[in-house]
């Protein structure tokens, strides 16, 4: 059936249709009319965010923990601008969002009218793809494309830019429209004679290792890589982007490879003849100086993405497709060839790193507290079913290596871009589209600083989220690297938080939020348990630790993973054997 209306009323509508519950976003003149009729929906949740960028986050937060598309809207000009940084998290770590903006009208667009910005060409590079739409009637059709472009094949970011002209027309609405894609065909189906391929390379290898990215649970493929590695026996790395996809509990897992990897994980790729990728894109933090990445190995890639595969490292047996399918053809294909690879002598390998290396920190003999002794903590007590996001620096890489991670998804972070700011906004979506969840923000003093504007948020808006700041007055990630290679001349990453300014306290409470502050060790537990049972409002903890604290191993940017420091000039063995 057809009905008369706006172009803003076709895109609420289609919204709606497309089972949107929730759009964080501001309204500005552009927008304008959309906010109109979005105030009578009783279907679509519109957040009220106090600045564009919490938007972009907390839609990419949204869609981390429900596998749903996340949704965020802005005004032109500005408000478009201040989503770009969101739209490029989005697009490096491959997270479905519509970003929807108002453009000036279109006779005016190309004028330099007040708050016209080129949004589409802005976001050309940084998005999955883009729309400028100009006639009402293209509306519901462009929201349903975009919807389904953001969310199959890798996932990413669509804009969908609409003129205000556009969105105050009449126009005929019906559902469903027709898409009208015909160069979008993500290839999903991996072709079976490049699993047989990979299947024969498996059985062959004496040093396999299961190479597991952020694509294994953007697939939701973590129970068949369950069942893979428990079939053949190999040992599995789970990425910045894949922790939870593969319980850390098991035997099996090595821990996190890269430039803060476990010796486990880095000394398992490096030392491999068979790298198995699966969704992982050889990124430089994972592979250090690339000519040294795993010098020995044969490479099986899998990726939805073509443009993936052999981009940084050649892939001896390339596999295009969605890895729950890859997964699940790979197990058929070995399974069906009865064979079994022998890969004692590689875990015996394995096993003695783990034991001799295995994650650790030293405690401060001044009695002050060790960050990722609160980790260990949040981790015993919060427990695996908590969602956990970090922001970015030391404190994310803590979270990364000191959190168990049980199940797949429950740790968001930003990982691609690496954007300071991510975790209180990014945490706020992840609550709202997982109501249920205990959800934890494990920010820094200094990302924190940048988007802690949601707390007003999640507190007007009922969403009970908790910040962990942990708290070393400084810009620790890059004191460590002032530290290690600029001579301790700590230009500039002092933030001086030990002056109290802000007092983070008082900044929770001024917005409605509980505030505590946690200085000693032995307070950690019994604050953490306090913020457990605060429920009703959002809690902001200051965990208040020592400046000096350093995030171990390390593998220096550019360097080989060869050269991995457990410490400050300390080597583990496994790399001067050889
Ligand atoms: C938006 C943005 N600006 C700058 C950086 C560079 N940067 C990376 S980590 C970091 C320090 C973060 O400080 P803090 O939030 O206190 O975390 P810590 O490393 O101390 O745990 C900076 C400035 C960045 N990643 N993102
Ligand atoms: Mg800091």
């Amino acid at each position: 059936m057809t009905e008369r209306m706006t172009g803003a009323q076709a895109l609420v509508r289609a919204l709606e249709h497309m089972d949107v519950d929730t759009v964080f976003g501001i309204p500005g003149g552009a927008i304008l009319p959309a906010y109109d009729p979005l105030y009578d929906s009783t279907k679509v949740r519109h957040v009220l965010v106090r600045h564009e960028q919490g938007a972009g986050h907390a839609a990419e937060g949204y869609a981390q923990a429900t596998g749903r598309v996340g949704v965020c809207m802005a005004t032109s000009g500005p408000g478009a601008t201040n989503l770009v940084t969101p739209i490029a998290d989005a697009y490096m770590d491959s997270v479905p969002i519509v970003a929807i903006t108002g453009q000036v009208a279109s006779a005016a667009i190309g004028t330099d009218a007040f708050q016209e910005a080129d949004i589409s060409g802005i976001t050309m590079p940084i998005t999955k793809h883009n729309f400028l739409v100009t006639d009402a009637a293209d509306i519901p059709r462009t929201i349903m494309e975009a919807f389904h472009i953001a969310s199959t094949g890798r996932p990413g970011p669509v804009l969908v830019d609409i003129s205000k002209d556009a969105l105050q027309a009449d126009t005929d609405f019906h559902w469903p429209p027709t898409m009208q894609l015909p160069g979008y065909r993500p290839v999903t189906r991996p072709h079976s004679k490049q699993i047989r391929e990979a299947a024969k390379l498996i059985a062959e290898a004496k040093r396999p290792v299961l190479y597991v990215g952020g694509g294994v649970h953007k697939a939701r493929a973590s129970a068949e890589l369950f069942r893979l590695a428990e079939l053949t026996s190999i040992p599995v790395v789970t990425t910045l982007m894949a922790r939870g996809t593969f319980p850390d509990s098991h035997p099996q897992h090595m821990g996190m490879p890269g430039m803060h990897g476990s010796v486990s994980a880095v000394g398992a790729l490096q030392k491999s003849d068979l790298l198995i990728g699966l969704g992982v894109r050889f990124d430089d933090r994972v592979t250090g100086e690339l000519s040294s990445f795993a010098p020995g190995a044969k490479v099986v890639h899998a990726d939805i993405d073509p443009a993936e595969i052999s981009k940084n490292r050649h892939a001896d047996v390339p596999i295009v497709g969605d890895c729950k399918e890859v997964i699940g053809d790979l197990i058929a294909a070995i399974e069906a060839s009865g064979q079994k690879g022998d890969y004692s002598a590689w875990w015996s390998m394995l096993n003695a790193i783990k034991q001799t290396y295995p994650l650790g920190y030293d405690e401060f003999e001044d009695g002050s507290l060790a960050p990722q002794y609160v980790m260990e903590r949040l981790s015993a007590i919060a427990g695996p079913d908590t969602y956990y996001v970090a922001g970015v620096g030391q404190h994310q890489m803590w979270a990364s290596q000191f959190i168990d991670y049980e199940n797949p998804g429950t740790f968001i972070n930003s990982g691609g871009l690496g954007t300071m700011g991510f975790a209180v906004p990014a945490a706020m979506g992840a609550k709202m589209g997982r109501p249920e969840s205990t959800v934890w923000a494990i920010d820094g003093d200094g990302c924190f600083q940048m988007t802690n504007q949601e707390l007003a948020t999640c507190a007007l808006e009922g969403v009970p989220i908790k910040i962990a700041v942990i708290n070393n007055g400084n810009l620790g990630m890059v004191r460590q690297w002032q530290t290690l290679f600029y001579d301790q001349r700590y230009s500039n990453t002092n933030l001086q938080t030990t002056r109290r300014i802000p007092d983070f306290v008082k900044l929770a409470d001024a917005y409605g939020c509980v505030g505590l502050r946690c200085e000693r060790p032995e307070d950690v537990d019994a604050t953490i348990k306090k913020a457990m049972e605060i429920n009703d409002v959002p809690v902001v903890v200051d965990f208040v630790v020592h400046q000096d604290a350093m995030v171990w191993p390390m593998v220096a940017a550019g360097t080989s993973n060869d050269d991995i420091k457990i410490a400050r000039h300390m080597a583990p063995k496994w790399s001067e054997d050889e």
